[in-house]
């Protein structure tokens, strides 16, 4: 799943598609890339980031998801809210990726898939001392009770995902990835989103001589070296800025796999 934030501040590519055409140009490549989902957001969830207006968000992203629908690309909206998700899916849209896990309601009304994310409490507040009994079973439970509600509510391309950095210190994020495979026996398929996140800042600058923080966009090894782990252990989908290199490094693996 290839990402397309048409945003001015989305923590990796704030500004670079904001302008409508360079989003469509953009999913465009990430297709030839090999991605097979497009995840078009017009809202950033950055941690502290404030909300955006409906009308805006509409305004953001319904050109991009028309143009990219009626070129046949599989698009996924990111939004939080069912009017924009009710919109998106009206343009084109074939999914409804809801970080907030609160819109299986709408994905079963307009009979898209549906993603249910975990995080805890909301973008503004999510990073002040997250806090869990088991990180790995708190997040499985509630994931299991959010996709299970949405399979109930008719929608039948359910998945989830466990959130990495909406509301969980690089410890938690660690453990949930290290312990994938217990989201992965739930049987729903498995969506992971490590691209480009803090916590691969903080983990370059400890193998840094110098400890300095890499930015974003120079996030490619962590990101890479994270979605062939989430691969491997069992995960169905990664959703990643840099499709090419993530895409060259899965069939590295599967080749290496099949040998
Ligand atoms: N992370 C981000 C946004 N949407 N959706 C799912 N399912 N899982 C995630 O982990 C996830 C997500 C945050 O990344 P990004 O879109 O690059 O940044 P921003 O929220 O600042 O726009």
């Amino acid at each position: 799943m290839g990402v397309v934030n048409v945003t001015p501040d989305s923590f990796s590519d704030g500004g670079r598609f904001l302008d409508h055409s360079a989003a469509i140009a953009h999913a465009h490549t990430l297709v030839a890339q090999g991605a097979d989902w497009v995840d078009v957001g017009g809202e950033s969830t950055r941690p502290r980031a404030e909300p955006v207006p409906v009308d805006e968000e509409l305004r953001r992203v319904l050109p991009v998801i028309e143009a990219l629908a009626a070129d046949g690309v599989a698009v996924s909206i990111d939004t939080r809210k069912a009017g924009v998700a009710r919109a998106a899916v009206a343009a084109g849209a074939r999914m409804v990726n809801d970080v907030s896990s609160s819109l299986a309601e709408v994905a079963a009304e307009t009979g898209v898939g549906f993603v249910a994310m975990h995080m805890l409490g909301d973008p503004r507040t999510m990073q002040d001392h997250p806090a869990y009994d088991d990180v790995v079973l708190d997040v499985r439970d509630y994931l299991v009770d959010r996709a299970g509600a949405a399979r109930t509510a008719g929608v039948a391309d359910v998945w989830i995902d466990p959130g990495i950095g909406f509301g969980k210190t690089l410890e938690h994020n660690l453990d949930l990835l290290a312990n994938l495979d217990v989201l992965v026996a739930t049987g729903f398929p498995v969506l992971v989103a490590t691209s480009r996140k803090t916590m691969l800042g903080t983990l370059a600058a400890r193998a840094d001589p110098g400890g300095a923080v890499p930015p974003t966009a120079e996030r490619l090894e962590g990101s890479v070296a994270t979605a062939v782990w989430a691969v491997l252990l069992g995960a169905a989908m990664v959703r990643a800025h840099d499709v090419a290199a993530t895409v060259q490094a899965f069939e590295a693996v599967r080749y290496t796999r099949e040998t």
